[in-house]
């Protein structure tokens, strides 16, 4: 079976609509013809500031909501990224190995730092994407479900393991992105040319599973669209009504032109009405399937530990060959 491998950070209270459809819905297949490796990635979160005990909760919350998506830890191998050292250990090797200049060209650094300021931005920030690369070469991943906005990162991945293979002979597998055209982005309900997402949207603007349903239908019923009637995709002209088709479409697993063809006639009230009814229909048994995880936090934990150790057993494996193919004197 090819590996697949993505992870996917422990946010505080709630993964979000954009997440779900863009990643996590895609873990979940792949599980099916992949083995397949998800982590949550709590090394990666601390390149912003991070409360231990929210970090140590939200850990858990994130891990609790990707059982409830429908990973399942017969079928996948589930873990914290920190429960397995490898990963740091060889971020380090393919820190040495990427230059700065290259590093310096990645688009999330620059949103985020800009953000941050220099004074708040750290050099683990910076160093972000080598751990992501090391993420993915240590289980020599071939598919990396993530969203549009994750495609440069497995572009300098595979850009790196091919260094790497040049210099020291064939080691790591060359990933491809696995992003779906119809759900790698979605979009802010409220300004619906940037996409979703927890640090740049408002809380209008962001569906957060974990929401009231009721609350997630007042967003939807207040999604900004336009000034035609039409119910048709169209990206460019239409981004608004564009993306909740998609949404709809991709929660009921109808064709957008079926949609279009069931809304023909009829007004956005009437789409909106509806896709906050699918949304409500998806999130509710989600919600209490997570909380079903967090009221058991035994059974979460073993999971997690099983998940560690399986996952330990195919990195230590890719660390030894990288290592001594860099050199470094074995431990005896
Ligand atoms: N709007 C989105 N559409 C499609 N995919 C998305 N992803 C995120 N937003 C969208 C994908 O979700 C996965 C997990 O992303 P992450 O761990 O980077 O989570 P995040 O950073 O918390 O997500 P945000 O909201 O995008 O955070 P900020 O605002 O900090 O950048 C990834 O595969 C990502 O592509």
């Amino acid at each position: 079976r090819p590996r697949a491998l993505s992870g996917i950070q422990p946010t505080a209270g709630s993964f979000h609509l954009g997440n779900y459809l863009g990643a996590i819905r895609q873990y979940v297949a792949l599980q099916e013809t992949h083995d397949a490796f998800y982590m949550v990635v709590d090394l990666h979160a601390i390149t912003v500031p991070q409360d231990p005990k929210e970090l140590r909760a939200n850990t858990r919350l994130a891990a609790a909501q990707l059982l409830a998506a429908g990973l399942d830890p017969e079928r996948c191998t589930l873990f914290i990224q920190s429960h397995v050292p490898e990963h740091a250990q060889l971020a380090w090797v393919v820190n040495c190995l990427t230059g700065f200049g290259e590093a310096s060209r990645m688009t999330q650094f620059k949103d985020k730092s800009a953000k941050q300021g220099s004074a708040g931005t750290t050099v683990g920030l910076f160093t972000y994407p080598m751990l992501q690369i090391a993420d993915i070469i240590l289980y020599q991943a071939n598919s990396v479900p993530v969203g549009e906005d994750q495609r440069q990162h497995v572009e300098i991945t595979r850009d790196v393991a091919e260094r790497f293979n040049a210099r020291f002979g064939e080691t790591f597998t060359i990933p491809d992105p696995y992003i779906l055209k119809e759900t790698g982005k979605i979009y802010d309900l409220q300004d619906p040319t940037i996409k979703m997402s927890k640090s740049a949207s408002t809380p209008k603007g962001i569906i957060n599973l974990l929401d009231e349903p009721k609350v997630s239908a007042k967003k939807i019923k207040s999604a900004v669209t336009d000034t035609d009637t039409e119910i048709r995709f169209d990206a460019e002209h239409k981004p608004g009504v564009s993306n909740l088709l998609s949404i709809y479409a991709t929660l009921t697993e109808t064709s957008i032109a079926d949609l279009e063809t069931k809304y023909a006639g009829k007004g956005y009230g009437a789409l909106k009405t509806d896709l906050a009814e699918v949304v409500t229909e998806w999130v509710t048994p989600f919600r209490s399937r997570t909380q079903e995880y967090l009221d058991d936090p035994e059974t979460l934990d073993s999971i997690l530990a099983k998940g560690a150790e399986k996952a330990r057993a195919v990195a230590a494996e890719t660390l030894a060959a990288a290592y001594d193919k860099v050199g470094f004197l074995p431990a005896k």
